[in-house]
């Protein structure tokens, strides 16, 4: 087994302006589960207990905590959360427009199950002599609430918030309750107007907010089916031996539990036709555009030829000092992409640097001929390092990521500084607090010593995402 170096200890500060904080005080480790009742295998726990808990703070103070919604925390390094390290993060809204008519919430994942551990399946998916085709790892089984046959218990007649994630490392799930229809209220955080829906379509990463209305009385309990897409594994590979997995609204505790329901199709619904509850317009024209082309191609290192992927033929590789320092510790060298490791090597992540308000269009094309292309914008108000990837957790690892560096120099006049706590991990583990990719310090143009080919073992991201108003999320290295 793979085995976390130390006890890590995660504290979680959430600051509410109401003075109160909130402290999660989290010491991570392996235990062993067998939430499909098929193989028992280690997992990573939290305080000691498995799934993990969810996260929970309140929304009065925006700038603290950024966005109401339904989030969730997790590990990409070495793949951690298809080991269970992974749990909902919810920002309650008392002023959410919809208060006043949710009577109750409930929390809800769907998820895949790998017997297999994160790291290995890594290994397997990246290694070029061993996966000549670059097939995906296919799960074994679904999970909800990271559990078989999960219940909710619900009341006759009320109204429930339910908030839905999908948590897996590669599946996208079907989302159906018999007997039911649901509203999509919230999309990935964002308040949306109410669209009724008979069944969801809930992509890797992706969550949504639904009204669901109970019936009138509590005389039979109903399942819930999450049903793994199976269209989206490689078509060479035998599917997943368990793909769906069944849950149950509990009317009465006393009554059975419901059947697996027999779907013939589901009815999906374009997110795009989501209107803003806030009736927010489309953002434009765009000051700046960045065009990504994904790609997969080789590393033909000896010894060490990978499947990698990538945009624009730029394969991601965790440098030696987190980007977040680079940009902390560059000053003006901040400004010029290349201090985060951009130089012609193919395999070196190329930076984008953002000014501070302007409005980006982001374009992925990926060449699918169902769908070709994909076009994003925001404007850049936030501050930050920012992660931009895939959510196929094998994709990921393999490179298809960019890193949106915003307005380096507000980085460096709102945080003054590395809290002690991811100061103590990174000296633990010798990673430089400052200087540019290869970690040069103060000859931030000297880029030699920066890391050019992808390690396979582990892959040890460490990437730190700044959010408003210091709050942390730290992807952590095993
Ligand atoms: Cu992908």
């Amino acid at each position: 087994m793979r085995s976390l170096s130390t006890a890590l200890c995660i504290c979680f500060f959430i600051c509410l302006s109401s003075a109160a904080t909130i402290k999660y005080d989290w010491h991570v480790n392996w235990i062993t589960a067998n939430p499909d009742t098929l193989q028992p295998r280690p997992v990573i726990a939290i305080n000691g207990k498995w799934p993990s808990p969810a996260l929970r703070g309140k929304v009065n103070d925006t700038l603290e905590l950024g966005q109401p919604g339904t989030y969730w925390y997790h590990s990409h390094s070495p793949s951690q959360y298809v080991d269970g390290l992974r749990g909902p993060l919810i920002v309650d809204d008392p002023h959410s427009p919809y208060a006043a008519t949710c009577d109750a919430e409930l929390v809800m994942t769907v998820s895949d199950w790998y017997h297999e551990q994160g790291a290995t399946l890594q290994q397997y998916y990246l290694s070029l002599p061993g996966n000549p085709n670059a097939l995906e790892p296919i799960p074994v089984s679904a999970l909800m609430n990271d559990q078989e046959q999960p219940t909710f218990p619900v009341e006759a007649n009320k109204t429930y918030y339910l908030r839905i994630i999908n948590m897996s490392g590669f599946a996208q799930f079907y989302f159906h309750i018999d007997g039911h229809n649901m509203s999509i209220i919230e999309a990935d955080g964002v308040y949306s107007a109410a669209q009724p829906v008979e069944d969801l379509y809930i992509a890797t990463g992706q969550r949504y907010g639904v009204l669901l209305k109970t019936k009138p009385t509590a005389d039979r309990n109903f399942a819930i089916l999450g049903a793994m897409d199976l269209t989206g594994f490689p078509g060479s590979a035998p599917p997943p031996p368990h793909p769906n997995v069944t849950g149950a609204l509990v009317y009465n505790r006393h009554l059975p539990f419901p059947s697996t329901p027999s779907v013939e199709s589901f009815t999906t619904f374009d997110d795009l036709c989501l209107v803003p509850f806030d009736q927010m317009p489309l953002l434009g024209p765009p000051d700046q555009q960045i065009v990504l082309n994904l790609s997969t191609f080789s590393q033909l290192v000896p010894g060490n030829e990978q499947n990698r992927a990538g945009f624009n033929n730029i394969t991601f590789i965790p440098q030696k000092v987190p980007s977040l320092y680079t940009a902390l510790s560059g000053q003006q060298y901040a400004l010029n992409p290349i201090v985060y490791g951009n130089h012609s090597n193919p395999f070196v992540l190329k930076p984008v640097v953002l000014k501070q308000g302007e409005i980006v269009e982001i374009v992925v094309y990926n060449f699918d001929p169902n769908h070709p292309s994909t076009v994003v914008r925001f404007q850049a108000d936030n501050p930050g390092v920012w992660f931009f990837h895939c959510h196929m957790e094998w994709h990921l690892v393999a490179g298809m990521d960019v890193i949106f560096v915003e307005d380096p120099l507000a980085i460096q006049k709102v945080q003054s500084g590395i809290p002690t706590s991811m100061r103590e991990i990174c000296e633990k583990q010798n990673i430089p607090l400052k200087g540019n990719a290869a970690g040069n310090y103060p000859d931030f143009l000297n880029l030699t010593g920066e890391v050019d080919i992808a390690p396979m073992e582990c892959g040890c991201v460490l990437i730190f995402l700044r959010l408003q108003g210091h709050t942390y999320y730290v992807e952590m290295k095993c």
